[in-house]
């Protein structure tokens, strides 16, 4: 495929769209788009947008002035940062606010690379405008292009006429979704899908979905997990286990580019990819007197257990899913100044996860891991474990969900 000059050049530093690039390059993402038009059956309100950013609480909404002042700020603080994107809390083209803060960010600051992400309910009428607000990379959530399919995933659908529910609801979107991707597809935007993993609901034809996007010259897909939300009619859904998700994505990589880094990031992220800085610049615009920002300061996290660092059951780096016994690594964080710093992550000797192996000795190696932890983080974990945790004066948390809603909660 052939994009317009200089979209290779923001690929190769746009953090998404280019594994190599998410080590070194920045993007933020401004909250500034709060409505949403469709309701998706994994998504509580309260919550981020789950299509692009994983359901963790933005901290924020920002004026697209705000907004502008923000990248001005967080620019200065951070040089690598390349790429503003704009993906929730709701869907950013049900808001007229993206638009207002693409314009601005479009003649404040063009060295930047626009990114937008949506349901596309509202993008057969706004490819053109996306383009000529300089948006070259866009996302659209497509969980299903059987309707009867779609029709388990969506709860109402903003239609022309009202509100739509069921089949005719999934129906509806869908159209719109593959008009609106040929349109961006054609004014030569480059455009990743993001497709939510459900068991159960669409994970085998997940594949046929691949197909079809391809066919409609797709650049990249994105196969995201389920995250269950409480609140929601898929809360007690399971998430896809990370083996199946590997294997979807291995087998739908024979079809399309399938990005395998993404986080699952929140509405207000900021940083690199695997390093959300985002609470750093909370409440930007602070008292209103210009002062700068003030939440880091307002709200500083406490240390709990013996240490500082905090051991994560996780297998994607951006949520908290995986069991105390079955990990297969713990990421590590460390409170410093109030904030959590990531380490990297500590991988569970093949030898601890064998099965058969005699019980208590599997915890107590995993236990030494993580012995300079003083809180272990896990979406589950058995009475054994806990005592011997617990008896080493280990903090233990049960989560599921976004890691950092499981570190601020600490
Ligand atoms: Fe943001 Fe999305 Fe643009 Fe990236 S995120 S709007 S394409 S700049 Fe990236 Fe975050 Fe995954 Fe999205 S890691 S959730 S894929
Ligand atoms: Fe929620 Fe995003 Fe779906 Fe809207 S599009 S209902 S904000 S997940």
């Amino acid at each position: 495929m052939t994009f317009e000059p200089g979209i290779m050049e923001a690929m190769s530093e746009h953090p998404c769209y280019n594994a190599e690039a998410h080590k070194k390059f920045a993007r933020m993402h401004i909250p500034v788009a709060p409505k949403c038009n469709i309701q998706c059956n994994y998504c509580n309100r309260k919550f981020d947008c789950c299509n692009e950013s994983r359901p963790g609480v933005t901290s924020e909404v920002l004026t697209p002035a705000m907004a502008a002042e923000k990248i001005r700020y967080v620019k200065e603080k951070i040089p690598e940062l390349r790429v503003i994107g704009i993906a929730g809390p709701g869907d950013p083209l049900a808001n007229e606010e993206t638009f207002e803060s693409l314009d601005i960010i479009k003649r404040e600051f063009p060295e930047l690379t626009l990114c937008v992400s949506t349901n596309g309910l509202a993008l057969p009428e706004n490819a053109e405008r996306l383009h000529t607000l300089g948006v070259r990379f866009l996302t659209v959530t497509m969980n299903a292009v059987d309707p009867d399919v779609g029709a388990h995933v969506y709860g109402h659908v903003r239609g022309m006429d009202g509100i739509l529910k069921g089949r005719e609801a999934a129906e509806y979107l869908l159209g719109r979704q593959l008009e609106g991707i040929r349109r961006c597809v054609e004014l030569g935007m480059v455009v990743k899908i993001n497709i939510v993993m459900i068991p159960g609901i669409n994970d085998t034809h997940i594949p046929e979905v691949v197909r079809t996007v391809k066919g409609l010259g797709v650049h990249m897909v994105n196969i995201l997990p389920l995250i269950p939300v409480q609140g929601t009619p898929f809360a007690n859904m399971r998430a896809p286990t990370p083996r199946e998700r590997r294997e979807l994505m291995d087998l739908c990589s024979l079809d399309v580019k399938m990005m395998r880094h993404c986080r699952q990031c929140r509405a207000d992220a900021i940083g690199l990819l695997g390093e959300d800085r985002s609470q750093e610049f909370v409440n930007f615009g602070g008292c209103g007197s210009g002062c700068g920002p003030t939440g880091p300061a307002a709200k500083p996290l406490v240390p709990i257990g013996q240490s500082n660092r905090v051991a994560v059951a996780s297998s994607d780096d951006s949520t908290v899913d995986s069991g105390f016994g079955n990990t297969e690594r713990f990421l590590i964080y460390e409170l410093r100044d109030g904030f959590y710093t990531p380490l990297g992550e500590r991988m569970v000797p093949e030898s601890a996860t064998v099965a058969g192996k005699d019980h208590r000795e599997h915890i107590t190696s995993i236990a030494d891991l993580l012995s300079d932890c003083g809180t272990v983080i896990v979406s589950e974990i058995g009475s054994l474990p806990m005592k011997v945790l617990t008896g080493r004066g280990v903090n233990v948390v049960v989560a599921v969900g976004p890691i950092y809603d499981a570190l601020h909660s600490l």
